[in-house]
């Protein structure tokens, strides 16, 4: 079975107050992502190794093989971008009790964490996502990654929350503005009460 773009869980304009726009919603939820979905099907049709396999299996089997590496960032993409647009709110901002109290116990504050965040998004060079993740070590931690990868690809734990970095996702709404986009996602947009679900 053919995979499918997800609808958006709020509508194209519902962020725009918050400093993401309808435009930005429409060009990358129904074009970028779409691209991704339509790619990632493409390559499922011709080659018989990757049929029947879930979207989590194409990850890991195309993982680190060299000549699967478009199926793997067009997967990637597909895992990253639904993640993506679940980590975004309407009422975003606002942390949840349980999840505070867990940065706080292992990053020292909530201002330590969105340094981090804000160190990992900005220096991700070119293209890629920043991520809250839960270690194997059962503690939070902050990493990135590049193009269509994630931390269950590089194996550094469980994504909680992801922001994509690639420059179709702020140039509409920032210009070249990266660190305003950041601090702008971790102060209004992230979807905090999604990020303290994925810690169970
Ligand atoms: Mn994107």
């Amino acid at each position: 079975m053919a995979f499918e773009l997800p609808a958006l869980p709020y509508a194209h304009a519902a962020l725009a107050e918050r400093g993401m726009s309808q435009e930005t919603l429409e060009l990358h939820h129904d074009k970028h992502h779409q691209a991704y979905v339509t790619a990632l099907n493409g390559f499922v049709e011709k080659n018989a190794a990757l049929a029947g396999k879930s979207l989590e299996e194409i990850i890991a089997f195309a993982n680190s093989k060299a000549e699967l590496a478009a199926v793997f960032n067009n997967a990637g993409q597909h895992w990253n971008h639904i993640h993506f647009w679940n980590a975004l709110s309407p009422k975003g901002g606002a942390l949840p009790g349980k999840l505070e109290a867990k940065i706080v116990g292992d990053l020292g504050s909530v201002e330590a964490f969105k340094e981090q965040f804000k160190t990992a998004a900005t220096s991700q060079f070119g293209s890629g996502w920043a991520w809250l993740v839960l270690g194997s070590d059962g503690k939070l931690k902050v990493t990135k990654t590049a193009n269509g990868s994630n931390p269950l690809a590089t194996g550094e734990g469980k994504p909680l929350l992801g922001l994509d970095v690639w420059e179709h996702s702020y140039y509409v709404d920032f210009r070249n503005r990266r660190p305003d986009y950041v601090s702008n996602f971790l102060d209004k947009l992230a979807n905090y009460e999604f990020a303290e679900a994925n810690l169970s």
